[in-house]
């Protein structure tokens, strides 16, 4: 895993939560479930990009429209496709931005990222707004892990070996930054993802 502290600076952390401010009036955040129980995940979702991510009863997939509204995902922001091309080292854009949005008690338990077919393709998160507790293991269940204090403008990219690791997001220190809770009713912490996934061509 590569981090990078402070990549972002106050102006463009800003222009980035207006970007998705502004998606979100067209992608509005959805409540994912558990498959099979339909438990609500305490984490709102939605998704930019040709490609989204979903999670309800069926299961946990990718697709390409929302699953209230039936409209494609907004576009991927430029600058945000900027950071993965600076950053990535993989020679196409990404197929997904999902977008996690954590209210002050929201939490996302210890789990790996496996619904994408092309693992050699790293994942990309940016975070946004309040400070939060990740935490990051190995590639069982169970194992050691290690925590992290995210902060606004962190960057993660989750590379080789990394990429199949156990993580989770722990607690949220609401009020540490504020930028988002100004932004977005009941939001404290936004969370941008960028992932391939499909397989390479
Ligand atoms: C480590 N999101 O959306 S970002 C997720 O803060 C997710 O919203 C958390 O886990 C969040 O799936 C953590 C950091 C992150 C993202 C993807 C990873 C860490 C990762 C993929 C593999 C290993
Ligand atoms: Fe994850």
């Amino acid at each position: 895993m590569r981090y990078f502290p402070a990549l972002l600076d106050a102006a463009a952390q800003l222009e980035l939560v207006r970007e998705i401010e502004a998606a979100l009036e067209a992608a509005p955040p959805f409540t994912p479930t558990m498959p099979k129980t339909g438990r609500p995940f305490s984490v709102r979702m939605s998704n930019l990009g040709p490609l989204g991510w979903v999670a309800d009863r069926a299961g946990y997939r990718y697709q390409d429209r929302h699953p209230d509204t039936g409209a494609p995902w907004p576009p991927i922001p430029a600058d945000v496709l900027e950071i993965w091309r600076a950053l990535a080292d993989y020679p196409q854009p990404p197929q997904a931005c999902l977008v996690n949005l954590y209210g002050a008690k929201a939490r996302m338990g210890l789990h790996r990222d496996a619904d994408e077919e092309d693992f050699a393709a790293p994942v990309l998160s940016i975070s946004l707004g309040d400070d939060c507790l990740f935490r990051i293991g190995g590639l069982e269940r169970g194992g050691p892990t290690q925590s992290l204090r995210l902060r606004s403008g962190d960057v993660l990219l989750l590379e080789g070996a990394s990429r199949l690791a156990y993580h989770g997001v722990d607690r949220i220190y609401a009020g540490t930054s504020g930028l988002v809770a100004g932004a977005l009713d009941g939001v404290a912490r936004l969370n941008l993802t960028l992932r391939r996934v499909t397989r390479p061509q």
